[in-house]
């Protein structure tokens, strides 16, 4: 599969790149990287996604679009590159608009699109990625190796996950000769919350319930409100709570808006955090998984709680 799409780059001269909503160091590193491979081969490009860039995870400038296409193409894009994405519910309003290639490592991917590469024994849709570029005969330069090596390090939480494998070192290994920066990399991605992360940690850790192997917590948007925060400055929270000794699922749940709420699951040696996900349409990997539900977290907490039990003791 990734000859093949190695071929519809090389064969086809517009493109777009989708990633996810609310993208993580993966999907921003997977798609810099890939533009920037775009712009090395001399194809018009546009990335478009249906969130902004975190600021954090621009490390390299943004290379946003090749002006070009316009003039040149009135049929942009042929190709619709979507990356990291696991299924069109994460894509949000984005309506692709050319010929859908889907390239992604997350369990839950069941195939879909024109053209769809997805392996689960990938780190990171950066590591295929890097796989991609190799066989494009892209050069590696620092930029591109930067962006790769953040996705890397992101998905598997800073070598932390059990997604850390021999080869996941050994692309590290690559990156770094081709200059990517590890401290550079995990001080930006690791030393680098806003202080109001911790506003909200404070309240969730006064919070959070630890019954049964797991961790609950949830922040209403109230709450967010009155801290001048977003239901994205809890992202990572979830994190804190499953490092807590002696949890086996933690689950964090967020209010997006008055009638809709994000849950975030972690797993530690079960696939409790994947199976919870999915009883109530989400997805993810085994050990990290999440879904977005209509109603209030605080409501749904003890909810999901329930569900949660019942799959780390059958687990
Ligand atoms: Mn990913």
């Amino acid at each position: 599969m990734k000859k093949k799409i190695a071929e519809i780059i090389r064969e086809k001269s517009s493109f777009e790149i989708i990633t996810h909503e609310w993208p993580d160091a993966d999907a921003v590193g997977s798609s810099t990287a890939l533009a920037m491979a775009l712009v090395a081969l001399g194809k018009d490009f546009q990335i478009v996604n249906s969130t902004p860039t975190p600021e954090h995870l621009l490390l390299t400038p943004l290379p946003e679009k090749n002006s070009k296409f316009e003039i040149r193409n009135s049929k942009f894009p042929e190709v619709s590159l979507l990356l990291d994405v696991s299924d069109m519910g994460v894509i949000g309003e984005i309506k692709p608009k050319g010929m859908v290639v889907v390239i992604d490592h997350h369990a839950t991917n069941q195939g879909f699109g024109d053209v769809c590469w997805a392996d689960s024994r990938m780190s990171s849709t950066s590591e295929m990625i890097y796989e991609l570029l190799n066989a494009l005969d892209v050069e590696i330069t620092e930029q591109i190796a930067t962006n790769i090596y953040m996705g890397i390090f992101g998905d598997t939480g800073g070598f932390v996950h059990p997604n850390t494998t021999k080869k996941v070192f050994e692309v590290a290994k690559e990156l770094v000769n081709k200059g990517a920066n590890p401290n550079y990399v995990a001080d930006k991605l690791k030393k680098n919350k806003p202080i109001i992360y911790y506003n909200i940690l404070c309240l969730v850790i006064q919070r959070m319930s630890v019954k049964d192997g797991i961790c609950a917590a949830y922040v209403t948007s109230e709450e967010l409100r009155d801290l001048n925060a977003t239901p994205e400055d809890a992202s990572g929270i979830v994190e804190e709570l499953a490092s807590i000794a002696g949890v086996e699922l933690a689950i964090f749940l967020r209010d997006i808006d008055s009638c809709k709420a994000h849950c975030s699951l972690r797993s530690r040696n079960t696939n409790a955090a994947r199976l919870t996900a999915q009883a109530f349409g989400g997805g993810g990997h085994d050990k990290a998984a999440g879904f977005s539900i209509q109603g209030r977290a605080k409501e749904l907490a003890p909810v999901v709680f329930k569900e949660g039990l019942r799959w780390i003791q059958t687990a």
